[in-house]
Order: structure tokens, then C-alpha cells, then sequence
């Protein structure tokens, strides 16, 4: 067994190829959905929680932070297949206790596959690995939290400690872990947002003032053009199909660019309406761009270069009065567009000069146009040029601060919005510190902390330091597998507050903790009754989440608990915020987040009604919120691009049964890929072009600088993808991923975008 494959070990596979799915959704991901309530929940208990899901009196869903539809919500359920999936997963009957971790050594739980690791059941026990333990053994909470107290207070430097946070906590249990981060002394706070968005929001920041998305559900339902940009709707949003579905209606026409003509992209059958799962489905594709891996920025600039030619041709292609209005910059970037070749444009985007001037030509005569977009365009080198591309093409049409117009980031976690906006984040801003610091009397410190690639090489650096992680798994999500597996080891102390067992458990810093937490579906009851917490979807709309579940164990603590007496035992009972009352009462958090962010006034009440409350959002009302007021167009040149003969870009991509590093299943229904995760997607002709032959097992390296980088036994899969391109899984293949191969400024790992070659696997 190699090293790579040590730490993700597969299971037990035998891919078989079906034709790739045309149709999402239908009675198939019904079905789906009902299977995995019978054998994780129970199939009773199962229907009874789905049917809170995403109501208004019930609980956030746990998966993806698509919004909820204003008002009416269907009655056949206001969930996806995936979602099911991820809730069946969080309610499931079966239990890792104590006797499972003295069954189990944790030299023994390596050896396991992620998906078995996390399909074990629910975390019931806080568990400590002692230095040289073999086993994770009980500890009470109370021992639990001195021991991370002691080892906090034990640092040289409260820059010696790193806090991570994945996605899924709650505004209040981000809002006072931040605060009790700052409390100790830093600001390094990363968080699973690093890895995902922070291009967007680098880029929309700088672009329009604020670095969220600017329309509304029921925006896209007005728009006359959507173009869907690196996204795989069908699988990781499938509610966003419903939301096309009713602009499709409406004649929306729709752009899809992709270099995978993805199952969500072309057509639909909704399981949310009566009928909807039978006959052909609507159709939810006008128009198929197979772009090249790492070529959107090409064919953004050459779209807009092909506007350009328009409007001298006479056309009113672009949009002067908004321009002069509101916006700077663009004299430059028209240069840009002016002098940039047709044939650098055509060969790094791999699309015909003819196509991109039919997309000119349609976005011309279009008034409303929203761009949506995930982490095809987010994790590359030039991740933040793609997104400023997407704003300056809008601003071109001037298609903000109108109904049925705008940016559309779609978000990841459900609560990964809302954890920023709660200032999880290294480098906060000095208004949002002075206001803690003035509310708290803290001192918070105003360096930036490290984000998650700065905190692997800090990590990695420099031994001895305390990594504690609110959610998430760490060491299976981040890139550069070995490196950060070195990284975690070289750590005193590590510290998970998770509902599952997973990898970033077997991945351990000299004594290890395992924080068993409570769950979104469940009961949260505190010292002044029931709770409900809250969350910010992608769309910026705050609304409350109330479970409704017996928790999976009586030892369990919410992560607000967990944070107040992390508080206390890391900086004593006699500290200038009550720990112990916020904890009690969320309110009296949400009283606190009030008077320290703008947007939440009136929190407790606004929140507590059925569809929650907007936050500010300037340039939705057209009012650009950058130091000077108006939007800055930003120039950006092609990327230089150049592979050697024999090299490939490779993109790392989810499977229809994951959720991140959260493995369901071993199938990948809609690419037709069964029974296998270690696959690679190539072109026929490239396969043809190697001497491949399908399903043959070839070995991965990868190239960065000087270095390479290795996975092994991949089958191939012939697959529709442009030429030089390849399509793998991601945890498996975040080996190859270099520590340093990141886009420029936000930091993203560039996971989809690693250069690689392929040899065929010794036998
Ligand atoms: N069921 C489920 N739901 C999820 C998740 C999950 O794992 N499972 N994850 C959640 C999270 S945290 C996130 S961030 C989102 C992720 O949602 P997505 O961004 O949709 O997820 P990926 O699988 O990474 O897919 C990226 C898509 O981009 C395409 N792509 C890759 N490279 C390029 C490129 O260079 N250009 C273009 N135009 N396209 C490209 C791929 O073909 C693929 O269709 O989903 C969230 N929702
Ligand atoms: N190669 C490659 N790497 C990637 C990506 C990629 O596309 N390619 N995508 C990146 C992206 S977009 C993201 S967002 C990151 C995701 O990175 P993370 O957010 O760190 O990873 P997840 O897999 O979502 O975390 C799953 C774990 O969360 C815990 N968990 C689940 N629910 C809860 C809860 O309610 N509370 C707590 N405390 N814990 C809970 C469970 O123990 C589960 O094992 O991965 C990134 N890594
Ligand atoms: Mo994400």
C-alpha cells in the first residue's frame, strides 16, 4: 500500500459505467432519498424528520445554503434528495460509544475507508487519545475542558493556537467562538470558507463593495439570461433546478458553462411538484459551453471583447449610462478586452470564436442577466480573476440594483455565510474589533491571523501548537494530504467538536479530544429552556432552525455550551463576558451579535418570524458600497497556461453521493459510475490517444514547481470532458493538491486546477 493511499484508504471497489444521466431528480432521487431514511433513521421516523426540514417552524437542512422559497413551502416536502440524504445521515440509530473505542484502536480505524469511518453512527462520548494511547478512552466534560484550558494557557504565544470552523455552526456558536478566540488572544480563525468562496468574496469585495451575492430567489425567476458558471446544481443544490425550472418558465434563457455537460445542466424532473417525477422533465439547458478546465476567464473576457465589437457595429451591447454613472475603471479594461487575441481567448477556453459572439450577441439584448457560480471558477489560480470577470460583465450590462439581475455565489455549507458575517475570519475588520472590544471590554488583537493554508504551514513549521476545530475534517478537506497529516501530528494538542467519526480523528496531535456535539435535527435545551439558533443563506436572508429530535445521547453539548466553557476554562470564571448566561439563553448571544454587526437590529424579534429577515445589501439596490462609492471594473490579462506534452489538468469534483468529505455511498449515479470513488474521467480520444483502455488502473503525479506528488490506481473512465482535461474525486485525490498551489490573493488551494500526468499502475 502506498503512502497516498494510507491515508484514504478505499474500500473494497469495482467500478461499473452506465451512460452518464441526461435527467436529474425524477422518481430515482426519490427513491434515493427514501432509502437512506429506512436504513439510516428508519423509514417512520425518517418521513417524521424530513418533513421539518426547511419549514418554517422546523430545522435548517444541514446540506448546501440554497434559500428557502418565501411563504409557501411544498408540501411534498421542501428538500432534495441530497438533503435527505444528509439529514438521514445526522439521525441515523446507530452509535459510536465507548465500547466502540475499545474495540477499536485508533491505528485499526485508520486502515478504514472514510465512508466507513463516518457511517459507524453518531458520536455519543467526549474521548481523549492520550500521548502514546493506542485507544481513545471516556473523559468527563469537565476533565476535558481543563485539559484544553491547561494546554492553551500552557502556549508561548496565544498565536501559537489555531481555531477552524466548517460551515455548519450556527450564528450563535460562531458569534462566541470568534469572541472567545479573540478573548485568548487571536485571530486565527480559519475556516472551511478558505477553501471554497474566499475568491468570491475577494473578488466581489473589491468589485462592488461587498462580498456576497446580490439577488434573490425570486430574482432568478425575472432574469431573462441565467449563465450557470462551475457549478453542478443537479447534485451539490438540487432546489436551485426548482428555482430554474420557474425561470425556464418564465423564458429564461440559460447558459451553461461547465466542461461537464452535468445531469442538473440539461434537464429536470421536480419531486417537489404532483406529476413532476414522471414524463421527460423540463428542459434546463438553452445553451451547453464545454469550457476548458481553467479557461473561464478566457471566455468571460472574450465575451465581453465580442460586446465591444458590437457595439461599434452600432448596437447598444453595453450599458454607457450605468457605466458613467456608477462605475470606474472601465476605459482599461476596454483597452484590455481591445488588445487581448482571439486565438489565446479560443485556445485557453477551448470554445469557438462563433460561440462566444452568440453569447455576445444574446447578453446584448438583455436587460437581466444574473451569473451563478460555485467552485469551478473559486479554486484556481486566477479564482479571483474569474469572479472579477463575472462583475465586470455584469457591470458591462449594468445588471445590478434591478429586479431579475445580479451576482449569485452559491454557497457551500449551510451556515458558511453566516459564520463570516459573525466574524469567523482572519482578518477582521478594525470597526467590527472596536465594537467587541467595546461591548466585552476585551482586547481583541488586530494582526491577522492565519487562514487554513497559513495555519497547515504554521502547523507544519513550527511543533507544539493546540488546533481546534468547530466541525468540519480538517485533515481529509485540506489540501496536500501528507503535508497537513504532518502538519496535524506535529501538534500538542488537537480537538474536534464533531457529530461523526471521521479521518481529522486518526490524524492526531500528541493528545487528542473528540467533543461530541449536538445535532442540527435535535432538541437543544439549555439552562433557560428549548433553543433555536440561526443561519444566513447564500441569498443573505437570516432565519431560525429549530430541532426537534431526542438527542443521539444525553451526554451531548450544543456548540454554544461547548464555547462558554471552553471560555471559562481557558480564561476563568471571573472574565469580562458571562460565558455560562450566554449559554443559557440565546437570545441574550443574539442581544450581543445586535450590538456588534450592523444589519441585526431588532435580531430576537425579525428572526422569530416565519421567512426570518434580510441583511443589507447595497448593490442590490444599486448603491456600491466600495471606499469610493461606485464599482471598479478590473482588468485581467489570460493567464499564462502552459503544459508539456503528456500533461493534464485535473479537476477535483464531487460525486452525487458525498457531502464534502462526508462519503454516502459509492456511486455517482448521474455520471453513470458505480461502485467506485478512485476513477478518472478522461476524453475517449485522449484515452484512445495513451493507449488506455477503459477502467484501467493508471497511477496520478502531480507537478508543482520542481515537485511532484502521487496517487495511485485510478481507473479510467472514458467521459465527455474537453481534451487535456481530467475529473477525479475529491477527498482522494487532495494528495496531489501542492500546499502552495493557490489563486492569487484569496488563498483558495487550486483543487480544480493541478497539473498532472499518468502512467499505468504496476499490477
Ligand atoms: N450533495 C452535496 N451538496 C453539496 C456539497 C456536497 O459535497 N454534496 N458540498 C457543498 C459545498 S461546501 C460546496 S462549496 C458546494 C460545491 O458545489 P459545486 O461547486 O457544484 O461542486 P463541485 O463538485 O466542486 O463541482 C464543481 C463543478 O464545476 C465544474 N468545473 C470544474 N472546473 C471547472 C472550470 O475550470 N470551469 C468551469 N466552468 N467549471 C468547472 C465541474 O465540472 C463541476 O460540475 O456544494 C455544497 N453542496
Ligand atoms: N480537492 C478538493 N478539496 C476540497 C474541495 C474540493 O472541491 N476539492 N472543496 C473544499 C470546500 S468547498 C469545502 S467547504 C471544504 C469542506 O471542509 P469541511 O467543512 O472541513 O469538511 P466536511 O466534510 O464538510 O466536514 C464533515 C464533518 O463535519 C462534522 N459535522 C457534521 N455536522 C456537524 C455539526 O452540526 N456540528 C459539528 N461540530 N460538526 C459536524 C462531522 O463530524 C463530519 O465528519 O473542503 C474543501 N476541500
Ligand atoms: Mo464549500
Amino acid at each position: 500500500m502506498t503512502k497516498d493511499i494510507a491515508l484514504c484508504p478505499p474500500e473494497d471497489e469495482s467500478p461499473s459505467l452506465s451512460s452518464p444521466q441526461k435527467v436529474a431528480a425524477g422518481a430515482a432521487a426519490v427513491a434515493s432519498a427514501m432509502g437512506y431514511a429506512r436504513s439510516e433513521p428508519g423509514l417512520v421516523r425518517g418521513l417524521k424528520i424530513l418533513s421539518q426540514v426547511n419549514q418554517q417552524a422546523g430545522f435548517d437542512c444541514p446540506g448546501c445554503a440554497w434559500p428557502d422559497p418565501k411563504g409557501h413551502r411544498s408540501e411534498l416536502g421542501e428538500y432534495c434528495e441530497n438533503g435527505a440524504k444528509a439529514v438521514a445521515w445526522e439521525s441515523t440509530k446507530k452509535r459510536v460509544g465507548p465500547d466502540f473505542f475499545a474495540q477499536h484502536s485508533v491505528e485499526a480505524l485508520g486502515a478504514q475507508s472514510d465512508h466507513w469511518l463516518e457511517k459507524q453512527g453518531r458520536l455519543t462520548h467526549p474521548m481523549v487519545l492520550r500521548p502514546g494511547g493506542s485507544n481513545y478512552q471516556t473523559v468527563s466534560w469537565d476533565e476535558a475542558f481543563a485539559l484544553i484550558g491547561k494546554e492553551l494557557q500552557q502556549l508561548s504565544k496565544p498565536d501559537d493556537a489555531i481555531f477552524y470552523t466548517s460551515g455548519r455552526t450556527s450564528n450563535e456558536a460562531a458569534f462566541l467562538y470568534q469572541l472567545f478566540v479573540r478573548s485568548f488572544g487571536t485571530n486565527n480563525l480559519p475556516d472551511c470558507s478558505n477553501m471554497c468562496h474566499e475568491s468570491s468574496g475577494t473578488g466581489l469585495s473589491e468589485s462592488i463593495g461587498i462580498g456576497k451575492g446580490t439577488v434573490t430567489l425570486e430574482d432568478l425567476e425575472r432574469a431573462e439570461v441565467i449563465m450557470v458558471m462551475g457549478q453542478n446544481p443537479g447534485t451539490n443544490h438540487p432546489r436551485m433546478l426548482s428555482a430554474l425550472q420557474k425561470a425556464k418558465r418564465n423564458d429564461t434563457y440559460i447558459i451553461h458553462v461547465n466542461p461537464l455537460p452535468e445531469a442538473g445542466l440539461i434537464s429536470f424532473k421536480n419531486p417537489q411538484e404532483y406529476g413532476g417525477w414522471i414524463g421527460s422533465g423540463t428542459s434546463l439547458s438553452d445553451l451547453f459551453v464545454p469550457v476548458r478546465v481553467g479557461g473561464d476567464l478566457a471566455l468571460l473576457n472574450g465575451v465581453m471583447k465580442a460586446l465591444l465589437v458590437l457595439e461599434k457595429a452600432g448596437q447598444s451591447a453595453i450599458d454607457r449610462a450605468f457605466i458613467a454613472d456608477k462605475t470606474d475603471g472601465f476605459e482599461a479594461l476596454a483597452e484590455s478586452l481591445t488588445n487581448m487575441s482571439w486565438t489565446g481567448i479560443i485556445q485557453q477556453s477551448g470554445i469557438e470564436q462563433q460561440t462566444i459572439e452568440k453569447i455576445a450577441e444574446r447578453l446584448a439584448r438583455t436587460e437581466r442577466l444574473i451569473i451563478t457560480w460555485a467552485m469551478g471558477l473559486t479554486q484556481h489560480k486566477h479564482g479571483v480573476g474569474n469572479i472579477q470577470a463575472c462583475a465586470n460583465l455584469l457591470l458591462m450590462r449594468g445588471a445590478f440594483g434591478k429586479p431579475g439581475a445580479g451576482a449569485c455565489p452559491v454557497r457551500g455549507h449551510s451556515n458558511v455565510q453566516g459564520d463570516r458575517t459573525m466574524g469567523i475570519w482572519e482578518k477582521p475588520k478594525p470597526a467590527f474589533l472596536d465594537s467587541l472590544e467595546q461591548e466585552f471590554g476585551i482586547k481583541p488583537p488586530r494582526e491577522h491571523g492565519f487562514d487554513t493554508v497559513e495555519a497547515i504551514k504554521a502547523m507544519h513549521e513550527c511543533p507544539g501548537k493546540v488546533f481546534f476545530a468547530m466541525g468540519g475534517n480538517f485533515a481529509s478537506a485540506t489540501p496536500d494530504t501528507l503535508y497537513t497529516a504532518e502538519a496535524l501530528r506535529n501538534c500538542s494538542l488537537t480537538v474536534h467538536v464533531s457529530t461523526k467519526l471521521n479521518r481529522s480523528h486518526l490524524i492526531h496531535g500528541k493528545t487528542a479530544l473528540i467533543l461530541p456535539c449536538l445535532g442540527r435535527t435535535e432538541v437543544d435545551e439549555q439552562t433557560d429552556g428549548v433553543q433555536f439558533v440561526s443561519m444566513e443563506n447564500s441569498m443573505g436572508m437570516v432565519h431560525s432552525s429549530r430541532g426537534k429530535q431526542k438527542p443521539a445521547s444525553s451526554e451531548l453539548l450544543s456548540e454554544p455550551r461547548i464555547v462558554a466553557c471552553l471560555g471559562e476554562a481557558a480564561l476563568g470564571k471571573e472574565h469580562s463576558v458571562p460565558w455560562t448566561q450566554l449559554a443559557d439563553n440565546y437570545d441574550l448571544i443574539r442581544d450581543k451579535i445586535e450590538a456588534c454587526i450592523p444589519g441585526f437590529d431588532n435580531y430576537n424579534a425579525r428572526v422569530r418570524e416565519p421567512d426570518g429577515f434580510a441583511l443589507p445589501n447595497g448593490p442590490r439596490e444599486g448603491r456600491f458600497t466600495t471606499p469610493s462609492g461606485r464599482a471598479q471594473f478590473k482588468v485581467h490579462e489570460l493567464p499564462e497556461i502552459s503544459l508539456p506534452d503528456g500533461h493534464y489538468i485535473l479537476m477535483t469534483i464531487r460525486t452525487h453521493d458525498q457531502f464534502n468529505t462526508t462519503i454516502y455511498g459509492l456511486d455517482d449515479r448521474y455520471r453513470g459510475i458505480h461502485n467506485g470513488r478512485r476513477v478518472l474521467l478522461m476524453n475517449p480520444e485522449d484515452v484512445q490517444a495513451q493507449g488506455f483502455k477503459k477502467l484501467q488502473e493508471v497511477d496520478i503525479t502531480s507537478y508543482f514547481k520542481g515537485e511532484e506528488r502521487y496517487a495511485d490506481k485510478f481507473k479510467i473512465v472514458p467521459y465527455p470532458i474537453p481534451r487535456g482535461c481530467l475529473g477525479a474525486y475529491f477527498p482522494e485525490t487532495n494528495v496531489l493538491v501542492p500546499i502552495d498551489s493557490y489563486a492569487d490573493r484569496s488563498k483558495t488551494p487550486t483543487s480544480k486546477f493541478v497539473e498532472v500526468s499518468l502512467k499505468p499502475s504496476e499490477s
